[in-house]
């Protein structure tokens, strides 16, 4: 058969079945739409065509598949390694080869026509420009990695969207004039900030400058797509050129925080570098509207504010009602070191479409300097990019060179679209390098003298960048010089207005939302009662099954327990007095949202919060939280992922946007919440301090000493109560369903938001006597302080404990029908509650002294803070200590231990012989010889 003669059989299949012949001649024969035999191809495929045509597909699928190994990446090019062997570990030829003889192509066919798919123009045409066009759209200045992503549509629709354009930009003259701009102003300011403040630290954005136009676009392009507001998170890196670039910070303030000039003392505390401030700005674009761009404040920790920007950006979506999750976009900035090496990177992006955190999709921007602080990419990291992890996702990863800022202006409006199309995470790794060392102080060649020697030679972004532009005739170089100029001249002029006028630190608000509880921290008592009548209908509700809808039988039997309990208005236990405390927040339009590890049913099977049908075929679940009134505000409640530190980042952030839930987060057990101490120390803690961000966060940490071993005992209260300080937040260990539901109901009831660090029962949650009568909740409000209601005349001795303890001490003390010890409970450790303690401890003005027991052993729990506490606050009684000796691992696995363990506190606690006489509240190191309880 000749051509002719294989192209007509092909064409007769064709018009029976267009299916019959393959993507490419139907394509052809679609646009030909005439016999091809009146208009042949230039060149006519040969007899084995079709087997041709298939060697030609692998090629072009390769291009998609592996060009980005062939791409144009990095700007330090061949001579600092070739970007696809620039780890230096393995050869090249280990990587899949886009040569057409590699494909079994032969040389004469590169001028025969093919098919080059669906999209790709120009097509059918011979495969030489057919490679060009493939060369130019996947081994450019960009380099697309997405064909580890399992679903076709979001294949085709990239496919589409590249190879229609050949992943180039169309710019107007005017726009690469704002990219040349953005560029002459960027590194003016760095200049400026290097010979004013020299040695000082800014992170120079300098060999990645390509980022602020970058940005500039994406924020500019907010009105296209309907964006309201811009949630960014950054890193060290260039932080300060971006404030003044994209959230228009002055610079007379970024030179006023060099020189320190401002009025000292922020939010009463140290305030913090100036590379992690937080700030805001409302940005005006093109069409005259506005979009609001804020940007978190950080701690140092790197990464560590991702999930906290994930969870401001889904307040902000929640708060709008922006379901879809398109008005409200988060934008991360990363190192290149950091991205790969920090595990939160893998937590954040793994929260990013689950139902309970999923923000519509984040545009990660990596800046890949190839360098971290002295630490080359060949020790940084096991994979090829430092974007891989990204690659667990099914979202697009460009690589873009950072010496081209228009592929990547392209490459984040495609982002962005992606991002608003699919709802995904989508990443951008820009290619670039570090002009100077990782700070201003740091030497990079001690460690790096062949990558600084390439890096000294390399012109700077924004000199290839004027080139390009002088040669196309967009700005002479006349021109750029003139602008520099005048950036150079007014940036001296806001130098020196800085100088003689200070800036003090604009920091970005909380929002609107805030204002009418930014006051300061107060022991007023603010009125958490709930009627009774509406008590008991919340508690039915919650405790009545649906008709037709069947819950586990054991469920039902709890549930049927707890209904005629409401019913006969017994008392509540802990579990319920939650359920009350959400319920009735709901009721009066406040917003709940809980999340933990298996939050949902409850890790002790405790709190049911959704039922799930065990007769129906299909999942069929209902949330009676959800249900109890028509105008109630929404409940959000969640099982988290396995993770900590991500979960725990990303409620904190919510919790700053949306200061009007009670927002809450839980751990499985206590012991585990030290997976987020970056979060707890770095952020709840200190965030007032630093940044004055405030929060209003919940903490739930299922705590005590039960014999289940070192990591499940304790919520490490010793360890909030050293964070404690200047009443940062509230840490309270509580033993009553009542004071849990005062104390959930107290946190937004007042006209100010402090973190609430609670531990959580666990035993207790089914104890006899850990329940409160429902008249506790319709009255009275939450207590710092259980007194004891001994007969004053009596008592003798006084033990102070925190919480579960004191039903071990209560139950032995009714056994022994003693009325001469008094056991008085603190429920909230700190703030301090020093006037509580003094009018418990008055009832009984005879005993001026009191014993501090605990189930804790020594080291841990509240003695050190309350042996110290008790001398600043209430220095006229003397404390002393009684409980386990010192521990290193915390708790013992073993129950006999335990139970041995626990008889000897017990006992012990009333046999005053036991308790030592020291001054022990007056230095821990004196009274190392006290006795103790040995196990
Ligand atoms: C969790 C954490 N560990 C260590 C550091 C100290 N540190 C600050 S910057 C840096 C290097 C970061 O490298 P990279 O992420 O590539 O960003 P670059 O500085 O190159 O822009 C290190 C180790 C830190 N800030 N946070
Ligand atoms: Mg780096």
């Amino acid at each position: 058969m000749n051509n002719t003669h294989y192209i007509e059989e092909l064409y007769r299949q064709w018009r029976q079945d267009p299916a019959a012949v393959g993507q490419a001649w139907d394509d052809y024969f679609r646009r030909t739409a005439s016999s091809p035999a009146e208009q042949p191809p230039a060149q006519a495929p040969t007899s084995n065509m079709a087997y041709r045509q298939s060697r030609v597909d692998s090629l072009l699928w390769a291009y998609r598949d592996v060009g980005y190994l062939y791409a144009h990446l990095n700007p330090l090019g061949g001579d600092y390694g070739p970007t696809h062997d620039y780890l230096n570990r393995t050869s090249p030829d280990v990587y899949e080869k886009l040569t057409p003889k590699d494909f079994g192509i032969a040389e004469e066919d590169l001028d025969t026509v093919f098919s080059a798919g669906r999209v790709m123009k120009p097509s059918p045409a011979p495969l030489r420009e057919i490679l060009t066009a493939f060369q130019e759209t996947y081994c450019g200045t960009i380099g697309v990695e997405f064909l580890h992503i399992q679903d076709k549509r979001i294949r085709r629709w990239l496919i589409e969207k590249m190879e229609s354009t050949r992943n180039k930009p169309v710019l107007s003259a005017e726009q690469k004039r704002i990219i040349l701009n953005d560029l002459l102003r960027t590194e003016a300011l760095e200049h400026m900030l290097h010979q004013a403040f020299v040695g000082q630290k800014r992170f120079s954005l300098e060999g990645s400058e390509a980022i602020v136009p970058g940005l500039h676009f994406l924020v500019d392009s907010a009105g296209r797509h309907g964006i309201e507001d811009f949630v960014i998170g950054t890193t060290h890196r260039g932080r300060l050129s971006i404030l003044n670039t994209i959230l228009h910070m002055t610079p007379e303030e970024i030179f006023s925080r060099f020189e320190e000039s401002f009025q000292a003392g922020i939010h009463g505390g140290g305030g913090d570098v100036k590379y992690h401030i937080g700030y805001e700005t409302d940005h005006t674009l093109d069409d005259g509207g506005t979009v609001h761009i804020s940007m978190a404040s950080n701690a140092s920790h790197l990464e560590s504010v991702d999930p906290v920007v994930q969870g401001k950006a889904r307040a902000m979506q929640d708060r709008k009602g922006d379901t879809e999750r398109k008005q409200v976009v988060p934008i991360l900035l990363h190192g290149d070191a950091a991205f790969s090496g920090q595990g939160i990177v893998a937590e954040t992006l793994n929260l990013s479409s689950l139902p309970g955190y999923a923000t519509g999709g984040t545009i990660h921007i990596i800046i890949n300097n190839q360098i971290g602080f002295t630490t080359p990419a060949s020790e940084a990291r096991s994979s090829y990019f430092p974007t891989d992890i990204a690659k667990a996702l099914p979202v697009p990863i460009f690589h873009v060179n950072g010496d081209d800022p228009e592929a990547l202006v392209y490459a984040a409006d495609l982002a962005l679209q992606f991002r608003q199309t699919f709802a995904r995470d989508c990443v951008l790794d820009v290619f670039c390098y570090r002009r100077h060392g990782h700070n201003e102080a740091d030497e990079p060649a001690f460690t790096h003298p062949y990558m600084y020697q390439i890096i000294a030679k390399h012109p700077s972004v924004a000199a290839l960048y004027g080139q390009r532009c002088a040669e196309a005739g967009i700005a002479s170089k006349q021109e750029q010089v003139a602008v520099t100029q005048e950036h150079v001249d007014s940036l001296k002029q806001a130098l020196d207005r800085s100088r003689e006028e200070p800036i003090s630190p604009t920091d970005a608000t909380q929002g609107p939302d805030w204002a009418p509880i930014s006051g300061d921290y107060s022991r007023e008592a603010v009125d958490t009662r709930v009627d009774q009548t509406t008590l008991q209908r919340i508690g039915l509700h919650l405790n009545t099954v649906p008709e037709g809808f069947h819950v586990h039988r054991t469920l039902e039997r709890i549930l049927t327990r707890k209904r005629s309990s409401f019913e006969e208005s017994a008392p509540v236990d802990w579990a319920s007095a939650e359920a009350l405390a959400f319920g009735s927040l709901l009721l009066e339009g406040v917003p709940v949202r809980l999340s933990g590890e298996d939050s949902v049913r409850g890790t002790f099977s405790q709190r049911h919060l959704r039922w799930w049908d065990t007769h129906s075929e299909t999942p069929r679940s209902c949330t009676p939280l959800r249900t109890l009134a028509p105008e109630q505000a929404p409940l959000w409640a969640f099982d988290s992922p396995l993770s900590e530190f991500g979960v725990l980042g990303f409620e904190y952030g919510y919790s700053l946007v949306n200061p009007h839930a009670l927002v809450v987060w839980e751990a499985q057990f206590g012991d585990f919440a030290n997976g987020a101490q970056v979060i707890i120390d770095n952020y709840i803690a200190s965030a007032e301090c630093k940044w004055g961000r405030r929060s209003g966060l919940v903490l739930l940490l299922p705590h005590g000493n039960e014999g289940q071993g070192p990591d499940h005992s304790s919520g490490r209260l010793e360890r909030f109560l050293q964070l404690a300080a200047r009443e940062n937040m509230q840490v309270c260990n509580l033993t009553t369903p009542a004071q849990y539901f005062h104390a959930l109901r107290r946190q937004v009831k007042r006209c100010f938001r402090k973190p609430l660090v609670v531990m959580t029962p666990k035993s207790l949650l089914r104890h006899r006597a850990a329940v409160s009568p429902l008249s506790d909740f319709a009255q009275g409000g939450f207590q710092e302080v259980l007194g004891d209601p001994s007969n004053p005349a009596e008592v003798e001795r006084i033990l102070v404990c925190s919480g579960k303890v004191y039903y071990d001490l209560a139950a032995r003390r009714e056994a022994e029908g003693r009325t001469d010890t008094a056991i008085i409970r603190v429920e909230q450790l700190y703030p301090f509650p020093a006037d509580a303690l003094r009018a418990c401890l008055d009832r009984s003005p005879r005993v001026r002294e009191v014993t501090w027991v605990q189930d804790e052993p020594r080291n841990l729990g509240a003695w050190t803070y309350m042996c110290d506490g008790f001398a600043r606050h209430v220095p006229e009684i003397e404390i002393y200590y009684f409980g386990r000796e010192e521990s290193a691992c915390g708790a013992t696995a073993l129950t006999k231990r335990f139970q041995e363990e626990q008889r000897q506190l017990i006992e012990g606690a009333f046999d005053p012989t036991r308790v030592e006489r020291r001054a022990s509240n007056v230095s821990m190191h004196q009274d190392t010889q006290e006795r103790e309880i040995s196990a």
